[in-house]
């Protein structure tokens, strides 16, 4: 692959967060997508998220498939973990990864063809594990890696490129995490960082299986008139349910809203907060079944629907459904992999 790297010269003065890094040291090599593709608005996004948050680059760990999408890992968090995995399997690598060594941030970065056409059995069975891990689809309608043929997200009635109309139904991605047991589903626009950087926020907090399908318009071979993936499209029909605002643990909580318009939900283990403004009065994001419902009658009159859609501060991960030994393997010395011929006695009667 081509890439080219970027200057490490950093200039004195430019701030540093609590663990003593620039935003700079969380970018990766120069992006190589078409300019002004969505997917580069993610990875800056993704960029400010993990630098705001303090987080340790070599605490962190990148898992991509096949695509444009899944080629972005190399354009932020140069100084983390990666494993650029084959097209719709990153899930599964994920999940070996994390069962492993739980005390890394795992963050796998997918598209639409990856996660909803190929990788859609691993998609499912990755959230309804509960795996701990920020999984963000970046949804654009197409296969824009292999020259735009519709993916499975791309909407039914929607036109290519070329004028083809899709016959075919969508699958609806956020529907499908909330289904299957995700516990943290968000859907973003490349666009609107805004919205976009706290909800990645709230997503590396949470205790579980976080979901964010981003809208990500390809502007090489869907972001013509026709197209319900273009920015025009979006722009136009984007419903957002809630503003989100993530406070760490270590932040006194101010904010401007009207306290009736507000709902706090704890965010993760960590006591840091998420704040979400509702602009629809009857929207409650723990509630899972009217989650399911409003995203449902916002497709049907043709909106998207932005924002936190649902989340269980509550959560349980796989480690704890699996009630798994507490240190990652690369801590284990002999005296725990080879626990001795008594302990291999006792396990093989038990399986008797
Ligand atoms: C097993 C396998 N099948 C097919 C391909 C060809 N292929 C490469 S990328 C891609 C689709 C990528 O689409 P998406 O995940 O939506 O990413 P985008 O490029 O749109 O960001 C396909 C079909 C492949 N690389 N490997
Ligand atoms: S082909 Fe589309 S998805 Fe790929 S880099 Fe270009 S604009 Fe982005
Ligand atoms: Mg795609």
């Amino acid at each position: 692959m081509t890439y080219l790297t970027k200057p490490r010269w950093h200039h004195p003065t430019l701030a540093t967060n609590k663990v003593g890094y620039t935003r700079r040291d969380y970018e990766g090599k120069i992006s190589t997508l078409c300019a002004g593709c969505g997917h580069d608005s993610i990875s800056a996004a993704l960029i400010q998220a993990c630098w705001q948050l303090d987080i340790e680059p070599h605490r962190v760990a990148k898992l991509s498939g096949i695509g444009c999408s899944s080629k972005t890992p190399d354009y932020f968090l140069g100084a983390s973990h990666g494993f650029n995995t084959v097209h719709g399997r990153m899930p599964s690598v994920l999940t070996g990864a994390n069962l492993a060594n739980r005390d890394l941030l795992y963050l796998g970065v997918s598209g639409d063809g990856d996660s909803a056409s190929i990788g859609l059995g691993q998609f499912a069975h990755v959230m309804r594990r509960g795996v701990r891990m920020v999984y963000i689809v970046e949804n654009n309608g197409v296969y824009g890696l292999t020259k735009g043929q519709f993916s499975a997200t791309a909407d039914h009635g929607s036109r290519s490129k070329k004028g083809v109309v899709n016959p075919e139904h969508p699958v609806d991605l956020v529907t499908m995490a909330l289904q299957l047991g995700a516990t943290y589903v968000a859907r973003g626009f490349s666009g609107d960082k805004a919205q976009l950087v706290p909800l990645i926020e709230g997503a590396i907090r949470h205790g579980g299986a976080a979901f964010i399908d981003v809208i990500s318009p390809c502007v090489a071979f869907n972001n013509h008139a026709g197209s319900t993936k273009s920015y025009d499209y979006i722009r136009d029909h984007n419903e957002a349910v809630n503003r989100l605002d993530f406070w760490p643990s270590r932040d006194a909580i101010t904010s401007d809203y009207a306290p009736g318009e507000v709902i706090e939900v704890p965010a993760g283990a960590e006591g840091s907060m998420l704040r979400l403004r509702k602009l629809h009065a009857d929207y409650d994001p723990t509630d899972r079944i009217n989650a399911t419902s409003m995203i449902a009658s916002a497709a049907a009159k043709g909106e998207v629907l932005t924002g936190l859609l649902y989340v269980n501060p509550d959560s349980e991960d796989l480690h704890a459904h699996l009630n798994t030994y507490e240190a990652s393997f690369n801590t284990l010395g002999t005296k725990e992999l080879c626990p001795g011929s008594g302990m291999l006695e006792k396990i093989n009667a038990a399986l008797r």
